[in-house]
């Protein structure tokens, strides 16, 4: 089966358009009505929900932010009675509150709706078997891929983030055709593979939904020459959806935006204006068929560009790039911008190094300062002292041509920088800016 729901995946740009404004209006409609936050908003900036025929006019609606989110902390922005949710998800975040989000029994279907199109789109059926291994508790990652594989009938291994030794005896054993996982955590559960004399010739997987962090096409050909399987790419976050808001499909050409559920829009971060197809911004969605907790323009901080052209796979819905990073987690070195997926890129295509690394970023006086730990691989460490400074200076070269600002890079002893079994940190930001 190519497809989950070839009606909605594949409908025309027009049709997809009406449908998006006959259900913006409606939602418009409801928020006014339930969310006080959302009524006061719109009067504020003179907006009536009459004035939103079509998702033209979305412009004319004020953004949501993160801080909208604490501000009404912890259910103040649900739009239906505590009666009607059927369960809440937190994401702990960096800083501040968490946020906290309701879904009603139709949202949770929804969502397991959107993840059995993009685990369909990865190639299972029925008969499948699939593997997560993304947490499952409040995270939205563990159980947002489990109900999308319950729906098409696959059989799920509910193994949850940890216990990495038996996730390999589960990958070699149980031979699941696919895994749902961060990508930091397939590149662990790869080298673990290995590390107990395995190979990819030792499991049967097909495909990873990898996603919940940024990664690089370089981590990609990593995981598909390592585990033998197409790596593709799946986002969402927990204020709008959990896993599959949007995901690639086999073509590996963009993820799919389920836009019957989501109306999306990027915008320049500075303006707030739209900018154009294919140019970079911040993504900004909103949720049209949510009934726990909608959100109107929410403003994610991540960047990302829309393609808009039709996929070879069939599908018409809008495709976002790989994510190069967030608004907020970019770093400002010396005034240069950095993203770590810059660093990645680097790396893995240099692939003279083991595919894990740290940044650290400091200020010496009024002097900022980046340097980048890398793992040698056992090769490497038994090497030379010359060889290793060797390499060390030749990776420096090459990270100060692409960042424009010079770094301080080391060479670590394999297995020495942490592992992650979820989301992993590869930045530690000792200038205390925030
Ligand atoms: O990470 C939901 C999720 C679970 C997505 C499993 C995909 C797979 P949060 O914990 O709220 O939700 O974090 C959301 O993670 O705003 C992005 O910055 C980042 N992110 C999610 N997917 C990707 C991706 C889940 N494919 C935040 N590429 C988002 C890059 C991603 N960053």
């Amino acid at each position: 089966m190519k497809y989950w729901n070839e009606h909605f995946e594949c409908m025309p740009r027009e049709e997809i358009k009406i449908l998006q404004s006959r259900r913006l209006q409606k939602l418009i409609d409801r928020v006014y009505n339930n969310v006080p936050h959302y009524r006061e908003k719109m009067v504020a900036a003179g907006v009536e929900p009459g004035d939103i025929r079509s998702v033209d006019d979305i412009v004319k609606l004020p953004f949501t932010v993160k801080q909208d989110l604490r501000d009404t902390y912890p259910f103040g922005m649900f739009a239906v009675p505590m009666s009607e949710i059927h369960r809440i998800h937190a994401s702990s975040g960096t800083t501040g509150k968490q946020t906290v989000v309701g879904y009603t029994a139709r949202d949770l279907d929804i969502w397991a709706e959107c993840m059995a199109r993009s685990l369909t789109g990865a190639g299972a059926e029925r008969s499948s078997v699939v593997h997560v291994a993304y947490g499952y508790g409040l995270f939205t990652g563990g159980l947002g891929a489990h109900y999308g594989a319950e729906k098409i009938g696959c059989a799920v291994i509910p193994v949850s983030s940890g216990n990495t030794a038996r996730q390999v005896t589960i990958l070699k054993d149980f031979k699941p055709d696919y895994i749902c996982c961060t990508p930091s955590y397939a590149l662990y559960l790869a080298e673990e593979l290995y590390a107990s004399g395995g190979s990819k010739e030792d499991i049967n997987l097909k495909a990873g939904l990898f996603g919940a962090e940024p990664w690089t096409e370089e981590m990609r050909a990593e995981l598909e020459s390592k585990l033998g399987i197409k790596a593709l790419d799946i986002y969402g976050l927990s204020e709008i959806m959990g896993p599959s808001v949007s995901c690639e499909c086999l073509e590996q050409c963009g993820m799919h935006v389920q836009e019957d559920h989501f109306l999306i829009e990027i915008i320049d971060p500075k303006t707030g204006e739209h900018v154009k197809d294919g140019e970079q911004g911040e993504v900004v969605f909103t949720t049209l068929t949510k009934e726990g907790f909608p959100l109107i323009r929410y403003r994610t901080r991540d960047l990302s560009a829309l393609m808009t052209e039709p996929c070879a796979c069939g599908r018409t819905t809008a495709r976002m790039r790989r994510l190069c990073g967030r608004t907020d987690d970019m770093l400002i070195v010396r005034g240069v911008n950095v993203f770590p997926s810059q660093i990645e890129s680097v790396l893995l295509e240099m692939g003279e190094t083991a595919p894990h690394y740290m940044i650290i970023v400091d200020r010496k006086g009024n002097h900022d300062t980046m340097d980048v730990q890398v793992e040698m691989t056992d090769a490497y460490f038994s090497d030379s002292v010359k060889n290793i400074e060797n390499l060390e200076g030749k990776i420096k070269a090459r990270l100060g041509s692409v960042l424009g600002i010079s770094v301080g890079v080391r060479l670590v002893e394999p297995k020495t920088i942490a592992r992650s079994e979820g989301k992993a940190k590869r930045v530690e930001d000792r200038r205390n800016l925030h």
